[in-house]
């Protein structure tokens, strides 16, 4: 039997789970590690948080609190969230721990002391007012392609495109507001070329049929693009420090960091529990699968497996299940949009639902394409199915067992007669192949169609009619449905895990090994009492639907009245800085489109001082025509700038909302031009 090393993606640590992560990585992998236990191999999930990265420093400069405050925080929310919902890590970690810390400078000095990085001075954007090297993240600007001027270094988050600082129109740093400049610095890079033949082999002849197409096709273009040298280390201070002594400031890549946390996971689940770390990450029979979302596939298949092969002694993964991404009433999720179903919030609204949950996001998983949560669907599945179906039939059974037998399985007269007991090592046959081969949604529908079989055998069989003129088929009858209770309560158990504990309770059950399940049908002899099993499902009422959509449409509402990313405020200035900007109402006398530039209008402002040129990235909000005479505020003393070959003397002053439309700041009333503004 192959020992398994599950891993999940660890989230970023700067904000709450949401049910877009659980349905790509954290249900599906629990789901897994519940079957591989129950199938008896030697499996570890491992998990934990993602504790640098941009995107915690960014939350920590927001709230004007530490990274470590921030990581704190969101640790433990999301452990405890995990927890209640039943994710049964062997061990969840974090990459602020010490131990993470040694392991991945170790793991960092055996690549320098081998010679696998190659060393190089690069030029990177540089705050000289703030003293720090800049993120691309931390240089925002205006984008190039939709005239949002909050785009950062490397995204725009209003129309997706992705950028790199020098394409930002007048890019500034978010630390200081001033202008980055390009200052030398030292970096290692490893090689990712040097790993591409290998990756190629290894994957797309060696893993042509058994990893998932989005998988397999997203590696493929990254290969056929050609691998290149990747920066290993930054200049940033928050991150787990360059073990080098020369080079004080610079911490390593995230990415380089946060897959290292699986080893060093392990390798704490491994001290706690008096365990050897090293079978679980470099015995060759050990299965190592990488539960991720789909924008972490380059990392999981091409980074680490080279990092991997850099350091040697390794083993790869053997597969990358990789979901794709969950909707939400069919709009992209959005922490900071906060379009999201927050699993805390879940908890708190659906307390003892967890399961509800579980069931929805499995049958809904984007497994191999986008797919969308509902609240309407998650009311429906939840009553239709778990109640209807699911809990309906465990009901039934437990009644007419309690009701005309004394809480005990009756005898049962013939089993040649009863083909529906074949059928249930069937379904733990047909389950264990799905979940062999990642497909969640088929085994949860496979349990499920066991449910409806036993309804099915119920409503045929009528005991609660035979009971009194034929009562040899009753008992048969509540015999064998006893027996499709207990397998469902045994098959239930990686998916729904509350339930199940409840039902394997109620019969009086104690848990099988998935190999006895899939060679034996009988598991309760006749005379075998039973319990009481409580209500496993309350249906949910369309009032508790109707609160999340509401909350959701507040979200929505609340996100066309305020500036989707609220960047956060610039360094304080002194009333000196201040004094030195000379803004002036104007008026604008003249406007025209500039040619071969769609986004921009060229106007003739009267400033009150004179009549001069300016350039504004309006036109996709505004028609020339509409604004000649309108008054408008003009910084008059900004450098003049060439833009398109046209000189541009100055800048009026707009907002943008978060539609990308624009809008001036304009005096209630007529003002002569040049009246200055303090
Ligand atoms: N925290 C990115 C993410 O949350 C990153 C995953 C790390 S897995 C080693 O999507
Ligand atoms: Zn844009």
């Amino acid at each position: 039997m192959s020992r398994y090393t599950i891993t999940t993606a660890l989230p970023y640590a700067n904000g709450p789970l949401h049910i877009g992560h659980l349905a790509g990585v954290y249900v599906p992998a629990d789901v897994f590690a519940r079957f591989l236990r129950r199938k008896e191999h030697d499996v570890i999930l491992i998990g934990g948080s993602d504790e640098h990265g941009i995107p915690i420093t960014i939350r920590a400069k927001k709230e004007g609190v530490t990274p470590q405050d921030v990581v704190d925080r969101y640790h433990e929310m999301m452990k405890k969230t995990f927890k209640e919902l039943g994710i049964s890590y062997d061990n969840y970690s974090r990459t602020t721990l010490p131990l993470h810390t040694q392991t991945t400078q170790d793991f960092f000095l055996k690549l320098y002391n081998d010679g696998k990085f190659i060393e190089e001075e690069t030029e990177q954007y540089y705050d000289e007012k703030a003293g720090e090297f800049l993120a691309d993240r931390y240089i925002v600007g205006t984008c190039p392609k939709c005239g949002n001027t909050n785009a950062y270094g490397d995204q725009c988050e209003k129309c997706g495109s992705t950028l790199s600082p020098d394409e930002l129109i007048e890019p500034h740093s978010m630390l200081s507001g001033e202008k980055p400049i390009l200052k030398k610095t030292k970096h290692w890079y490893l090689p990712l070329n040097d790993y591409q033949d290998f990756i190629a082999d290894w994957i797309l002849k060696g893993h042509k049929n058994d990893w998932k197409p989005n998988v397999y096709g997203q590696v493929k273009s990254w290969l056929d693009d050609g691998l290149k040298p990747r920066a290993m280390t930054r200049d940033l201070d928050w991150g787990v420090p360059v073990p080098l002594e020369s080079e004080r400031g610079k911490v390593l890549y995230v990415w380089f960091d946060a897959p290292i946390g699986y080893i060093s996971s392990t390798q704490e689940w491994a001290e706690k529990n008096g365990k050897d770390w090293r079978p679980y990450w470099q015995d060759e029979n050990t299965k190592l699968v990488h539960f991720i979302a789909k924008d972490n596939i380059v990392f999981h298949c091409i980074i680490f497996p080279a990092m991997l092969m850099a350091h040697g002694g390794f083993i790869l993964p053997d597969n990358v299940p990789a979901n794709e991404f969950l909707n939400l009433e069919n709009d992209k999720i959005s922490t900071s949009r906060n379009w999201a179903v927050w699993a805390h919030e879940y908890l708190e609204d659906f307390p003892e639902k967890q399961d509800t949950l579980r069931y929805v996001l499995l049958s809904n998983a984007p497994e191999t394409k986008d797919n969308n949560f509902t609240w309407r669907d998650f009311q429906t599945k939840n009553n239709s199915e778990l109640v209807g179906i699911f809990g309906n039939f465990i009901n039934r059974v437990a009644v007419l067992i309690h009701k005309y037998y004394g809480s005990a399985v009756p005898q049962l007269s013939n089993e040649s007669d009863y083909p529906e007991l074949k059928e249930l090592s069937a379904s733990a046959k047909e389950i264990s192949n799905y979940l062999y081969k990642y497909e969640f949604r088929n085994a949860l529908n496979a349990l499920m169609n066991l449910a409806r079989l036993g309804n099915q055998f119920l409503q045929t069989q009528e005991p609660w009619k035979t009971i009194k003129e034929q009562p040899e088929k009753a008992k048969d009858a509540l015999f064998v449905s006893a027996q499709i209770a207990a397998y469902l309560a045994e098959l239930s158990e990686p998916f729904i895990p509350f339930t199940s504990q409840k039902i394997m309770e109620g019969l009086n059950l104690s848990r099988h090994s998935w190999n006895e399940l899939e060679n034996n049908a009988i598991l309760l002899l006749s005379g075998h009492k039973i319990n009481q099993i409580p209500l496993l499902f309350e249906k949910i009422e369309d009032e508790a639907i109707n609160r999340q959509i509401s909350k959701l449409e507040e979200s929505k509402k609340k996100n066309t009245m305020t500036d989707i990313t609220v960047a956060p405020q610039k360094e304080t200035i002194s009333y000196d800085d201040f004094t030195k900007i000379d803004l002036r109402v104007g008026t604008i006398l003249e406007a025209k489109k500039v040619e071969k530039a769609d986004k921009l209008l060229q106007f003739k402002i009267d400033t009150g001082i004179d009549v001069r040129t300016i350039v504004s990235g309006i036109a996709q909000s505004f028609s020339p025509e509409e604004l000649v005479g309108k008054q408008v505020t003009v910084l008059l003393n900004l450098a003049p700038r060439k833009i398109k070959g046209i000189e541009s003397q100055g800048m009026l002053l707009l907002t943008q909302k978060p539609d990308g439309k624009f809008s001036f700041i304009t005096p209630d009333n007529e003002i002569d031009n040049g009246t200055e503004i303090n």
